[in-house]
């Protein structure tokens, strides 16, 4: 380590005295401003990750659904993951160290961890449309290159594409081509040879409205389509040439609004879909004729998804383990239909790709999707060889174990994907012949309103049983319990976000008005007991 580079350096990107930051849900984010000495910071910090590791290690500089004026950052562990706990709590100690104890902090990181410097070290780099998304991504090579780094920038890219680099290069290309044509063929090729396996490939010209949240979506999307234009047609809107990212559009704002997004047209029954800011998230949704909305979020996904992969091992004759995981978010009615009707086990973690991921690789099959639209499925490494060798097959068997490992293709199995996930929904959807009306009809979700509500400080709140209890403050848990009762089919929790400074509330009810005045009700009780700021919440 070239100490005295590290120092010098290091002084170029100074930490706003008072600052501190947690490495979060995803990363670390708040107002760019804010983020030069952070950005530096991780570029060390990778460089450490990936000596350690010996793999390639990735870096992004996104805030997705945060507003445009946020922005973050967060590392890509070897297999495509989110970075291991033990490193974020490094990132976490680094990212707050005064300048003077820069040098210590890494020192100690490299010996607890055993880090051999000698090591190569190689870093993959991507950024979103942000206005101050290259300068900080530059701040990051620089912390890369002063601890002698190498470093391939892809300049910008979808959050999940970044995944995908990562886990092509550390595989040494099996998973696919660690560039972007090798990402569009990949899931371009998945798709049409699905699409031709469709018996009646019903509407002739499938096309779907997609609401790119004014964000790098639509850069990829454009990029992309050529690939797969004979399978399916796209219609972009909010592509970033007017307006402002995830302002009054995107996924976070369809889901958590429950509204259309603003700058697109829509006819009613028109299948639409919105990606958030970085394209790691994606809903679904349409009008009907009576106007009204039709939100169609992660649950709805992880339900046809698991269906349809269940038919296909029956078909296949192969029982597998399938299991389908969500977080407290998960609608009430979601959750009874995957147990209750199609007999698949569910299960329950925090909030956090991080988490989910985890909890699925249990499974030969492990489904999982936030519902707000953040998730995938992953395969075992036996279940790709057994379908592999099924599909050489000449039969109806075979027929179907092509199908799964098409599928399987489509996915991208290092993090949820906006792109890949609305690739495999429009295959699914043709293959079984199913309307997006249908689809909805699957179940009906629970009336449910989510709100923020501003705390001092949001880490008084802590959280039990997948956060769906809070510990602290002291009686929170009670009031929220006492308000829950007085409704039918209710439930609420809160929890401290962990990329918005904000306390996120979630109730559900058996209306919507009840929905709303619960989540109000709640909300009032964490800015009375959580030490709330500004504006006491309103009942709408
Ligand atoms: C990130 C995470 C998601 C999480 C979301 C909200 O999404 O990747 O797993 O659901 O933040 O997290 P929180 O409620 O803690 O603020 P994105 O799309 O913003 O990267």
């Amino acid at each position: 380590m070239d100490l005295e580079a590290v120092t010098k350096h290091s002084a170029f990107h100074a930490k706003p005295s008072g600052l501190t930051l947690q490495y979060g849900t995803a990363g670390f984010r708040t107002t760019a401003a804010h983020l030069d000495h952070i950005m530096f910071r991780m570029g060390l910090l990778a460089v450490l990750r990936s000596k350690h590791t010996r793999s390639t290690i990735g870096v992004m500089v996104t805030a997705s659904h945060n507003p445009e004026e946020d922005n973050g950052v967060k590392l890509i562990d070897p297999l495509g993951e989110m970075l291991a706990p033990s490193w974020e709590e490094h990132a976490t100690c680094l990212a707050n160290a005064e300048e003077q104890d820069i040098l210590r902090v890494l020192t100690d990181i490299s010996e607890k961890e055993s880090v051999d410097l000698q090591q190569d070290a190689f870093i993959v780099l991507g950024r979103d449309t942000r206005p101050s998304s290259e300068k900080l991504s530059q701040s990051v090579i620089d912390g890369v290159t002063v601890l002698g780094g190498q470093f391939h920038d892809y300049s910008l890219l979808t959050t999940p594409q970044l995944h995908y680099m990562v886990y092509c290069r550390n595989t040494g290309g099996q998973y696919g081509k660690a560039t972007i044509e090798g990402y569009c063929q990949k899931l371009s090729k998945a798709f049409m040879e699905l699409i031709k396996q469709a018996s009646c490939s019903g509407d002739e010209n499938r096309s779907v409205k997609v609401d790119c949240a004014n964000g790098i979506g639509a850069l990829k999307l454009k990029e992309m389509q050529r690939y797969f234009s004979q399978g399916l047609s796209l219609q972009l809107f909010n592509d970033g040439t007017r307006g402002k990212l995830n302002h009054l559009c995107g996924a976070d704002f369809v889901k958590t609004h429950q509204k259309l997004p603003q700058g697109m047209e829509i006819k009613s029954n028109e299948r639409c879909c919105s990606f958030d800011g970085d394209a790691d998230r994606i809903v679904y949704f349409y009008c009907d004729a009576g106007g009204h909305l039709h939100l169609i979020d992660g649950d709805k996904i992880a339900t046809l998804v698991s269906s349809f992969l269940k038919e296909l091992l029956l078909e296949v004759g192969e029982s597998l383990n399938i299991g389908v995981v969500q977080t407290a978010y998960a609608n009430g009615s979601s959750t009874r239909y995957l147990e209750e009707v199609m007999k698949v086990p569910v299960y329950c973690t925090k909030t956090g790709v991080k988490h989910l991921h985890h909890k699925a690789q249990e499974f030969d099959i492990g489904v999982y999707f936030e519902a707000n639209g953040h998730g995938t499925a992953l395969f075992s490494k036996a279940v790709e060889v057994k379908i592999k060798q099924l599909a050489e097959l000449e039969d109806e068997k075979g027929k179907a174990a092509k199908m799964l490992a098409n599928i399987i293709n489509l996915f991208n199995q290092a993090a949820g994907d906006a792109i890949s996930d609305m690739l495999v929904i429009e295959a699914i959807l043709v293959l079984k012949g199913l309307t997006v009306q249908q689809w909805d009809a699957l179940y009906t979700d629970l009336p449910n309103r989510q709100l923020k509500v501003k705390v001092a400080d949001r880490r008084v709140i802590s959280t039990t049983d997948a956060e769906r209890q809070a510990v602290t403050p002291p009686g929170l848990q009670e009031a929220i319990n006492d308000l829950v009762k007085k409704y039918k089919l209710a439930r609420a929790f809160v929890r401290p976000s962990g990329t918005e400074d904000v306390v996120r509330v979630y109730a559900e009810a058996d209306s919507q008005e009840n929905a709303d005045s619960l989540a109000y009700e709640v909300s009032l009780a964490v800015y009375q007991l959580a030490g709330g700021i500004g504006e006491r919440p309103q009942s709408s």
